[in-house]
């Protein structure tokens, strides 16, 4: 025997072993479900029980909404109404369709086999019989005598669901949460059955810091730390393990997220039918400070000195070297980088209205196309102008938060066809923010409107990133944007800058003549576009606080910490290991509104949003003015900033300042 096959015969003896070994701590599970348990078990399950030296397989049998009826119908008819999924011993998802359930109760010698009745109607006990009854005694006849059946407690909808079973509760989590639990206790109890409680999990889930990014669609779990709280609460029920010290990470779930997940699978474990404050146990954001005395003592990055503590000496260093130097900080510890213009990117005129707004207003709508392809990635640009202006009309280019329909509530303006796209609530009302957009005025002034609703580019949730554009930039195999790579917010100032690339191609509007603007989290994002797309010929950012014009390091009302936490998708993950330590940050917002000189720029706060920290936000604009210098004592002047009464909004007076702005720097 050579020493090579030697070799050989001792690793099999020994994969025999280990295996044999393996198959002890192997578990089967079966569930009979629809797309809950699709969310629950067909992810992370398997990963969790092998970090911990475990093997599941993992078998859900798939009716998109199938209730505990049309399955005791299917146990009777045979009917091959299902698709089998099995996640196998190695960790393989495989489908096959058309089966009947006895196919895969026959499939493996399960050792746990689920239940769980349709979302809508786990709530009303009534539903579940006689189907359940029915159900349990066909199964204890089909499977092994070990066998245990195992019920799976469904969630809530989230706050603002669509679904029409919501009504059955009165549009109220907290009713259909309650609801859910005594029904799914009466179940366990009269048929001997453990719970699973992810219904308890995820409302725990929904008491952290991470409350708004359960789910994806207003029912269906988010497919990062929803799905994940769902199987590790399996994984705790079924393994009798405590799953917070287990060490499965999951791909960009950052251990902020992680962490709350585990400890709201914990405490479901340890408390089925009642839902934890997971903010009373630590899980929470710290309460926002608005106390000038309790300010950080802080030193302020400064922007006229190269990243080597060489001094910035005149606008041509500035221009030529601190400008990129500055932008890359920016790119890569806070927003992530964006691809350049696509390829494919094209543009289609849906319509010309010549007399919209009574006459007074050119509207149009564009669609623009980022790939070859029509189906997906697109958005749709709706344009206000004023008529008859040689060379183009000067425009404020921002986007909308309610859609384009929410801008005015001319019944012209386009619908989408497919909401789903957007994920769960959409507003579907038209004109609800048109205080925000006072277009005869702007056109009346000679000003035209650009916009395109911020769900076009990038759904605002928390989904791992596919539910917006980001595929757009993913290498070959890619499945998510790398730690510096773009978040929503820079998704959608890469998208601000597409639609100037269709803006230099329409006649009707002088594309040298473009302001930024936003509002809010969209005040962030005109403010990201306008420093890294010197076409800007203006920018303005209303009340964009924290990440947008406050100074980061005074940790005033909203805080890093805070704002990575509520809304993990809009930044890139460099940016995660700044919460809490600001003073780490290479830069500070100063610089950000600083990468917009010598263009003007204008900042607006608003007393009564203190949140976003309006002194935080005149602090910076203040030393952002130290770059403007550089041109002179008078380019400062190209900067403004007011703070009206008020709270947080869009207002005829914000307006009323930008418009004036816009006279003296646009025309
Ligand atoms: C808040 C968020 C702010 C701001 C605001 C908005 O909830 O904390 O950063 O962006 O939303 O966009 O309206």
């Amino acid at each position: 025997m050579t020493m090579k096959r030697f070799l050989t015969v001792i690793t099999l003896a020994l994969l025999g072993a280990f295996s044999l070994a393996a198959q002890r701590d192997t578990l089967r599970l079966l569930c009979i479900g629809n797309s809950f348990s699709e969310d629950a078990v067909e992810h992370h399950l398997h990963e969790l029980a092998e970090a911990d030296g475990r093997v599941y397989i993992v078998g859900n049998m798939y009716i998109g909404g199938c209730s505990l009826e049309r399955h005791w119908k299917n146990a009777q008819s045979g009917e091959a109404a299902y698709r089998y999924r099995k996640v196998g011993a190695d960790g393989r998802m495989q489908e096959l369709r058309n089966q009947p359930l006895s196919m895969a109760l026959a499939d493996e010698s399960w050792d746990v086999v689920t239940l769980q009745q349709a979302s809508g109607f786990s709530g009303l006990p009534d539903s579940y019989e006689p189907f359940l009854g029915a159900l349990v005694r066909y199964l204890r006849g089909q499977l092994r005598p070990e066998t245990e059946l195992m019920w799976h407690q469904t969630w809530a909808y989230a706050e603002n669901a669509v679904h029409a079973s919501f009504v059955r509760y009165g549009n109220s989590q907290r009713k259909m949460y309650d609801a859910i639990m005594a029904a799914s206790r009466s179940a366990c109890e009269k048929y001997g059955m453990k719970v699973i409680p992810c219904g308890t999990a995820i409302q725990n889930l929904r008491s952290s810091y991470d409350r708004q990014n359960a789910n994806r669609d207003g029912y269906h779990l988010n497919l990062t730390v929803g799905r994940f709280t769902a199987a590790a609460t399996f994984y705790e029920a079924l393994s009798g393990r405590d799953v917070r010290g287990n060490g499965y990470r999951p791909a960009h779930l950052p251990e902020f997220r992680r962490s709350v997940a585990l400890a709201a699978a914990h405490e479901a474990c340890q408390s089925p039918f009642a839902d934890t404050n997971l903010s009373k146990l630590g899980f929470d954001v710290l309460p926002p400070n608005y106390d000038e005395s309790k300010v950080p003592a802080y030193t302020l990055p400064d922007p006229l000195v190269f990243n080597d503590g060489t001094p910035v000496r005149g606008k041509a260093d500035w221009a030529e070297r601190r400008r990129a130097e500055l932008l890359s900080l920016f790119t890569e510890q806070m927003f992530g980088k964006a691809p350049g213009k696509p390829d494919g990117m094209h543009f289609k005129l849906l319509y010309t209205d010549p007399d919209a707004l009574g006459g007074l207003a050119i509207r149009k709508e564009v669609r623009v196309f980022f790939t070859k392809s029509e189906k997906r990635d697109f958005m749709t640009l709706l344009l206000y102008l004023p008529k008859n202006v040689k060379g183009g009309a000067p425009v404020f280019l921002g986007m909308n938060f309610k859609g384009n329909w929410g801008v005015n509530a001319d019944p012209a303006i386009t619908m989408p066809k497919d909401w789903k796209r957007y994920g769960c609530v959409e507003n579907r009302e038209r004109g609800a923010a048109s205080s925000r957009w006072p277009l005869e005025t702007i056109i009346k002034r000679g000003y035209g409107v650009v916009t395109f609703y911020r769900g076009d580019v990038d759904p605002d949730f928390d989904d791992g990133f596919k539910n917006g554009l980001q595929h757009l930039g993913y290498a070959k195999g890619q499945e998510y944007p790398k730690p510096d790579e773009w978040g929503t917010i820079s998704a959608w100032a890469w998208a601000m800058r597409r639609a100037l690339d269709y803006l230099e191609t329409d006649p009707d509007v002088n594309a040298r003549r473009v302001a930024a603007f936003g509002h809010s989290r969209l005040g962030k994002t005109a403010l990201w576009a306008g420093a890294q797309d010197e076409r800007f010929a203006m920018v303005i950012s209303n009340e964009s606080g924290c990440g947008g014009a406050a100074l980061s390091r005074r940790r005033v009302g909203e805080t890093i910490d805070t704002i990575c936490k509520h809304f993990p998708h809009w930044f890139c993950a460099n940016f995660f290991q700044y919460m809490n330590h600001e003073d780490a940050l290479p830069i500070d917002q100063h610089e950000l509104l600083a990468l917009v000189a010598p263009r003007p720029l204008y900042v607006a706060s608003a007393e009564g949003d203190r949140w976003s920290d309006p002194r935080g936000e005149e602090l910076s604009l203040q030393e952002a003015r130290k770059v403007y210098a550089l041109w002179g004592k008078k380019a400062a002047k190209k900067t403004a900033y007011h703070c009206r009464a008020g709270k947080h909004d869009v207002t005829p007076e914000d307006w009323a300042h930008y418009l004036d702005f816009a006279d003296k720097y646009l025309k």
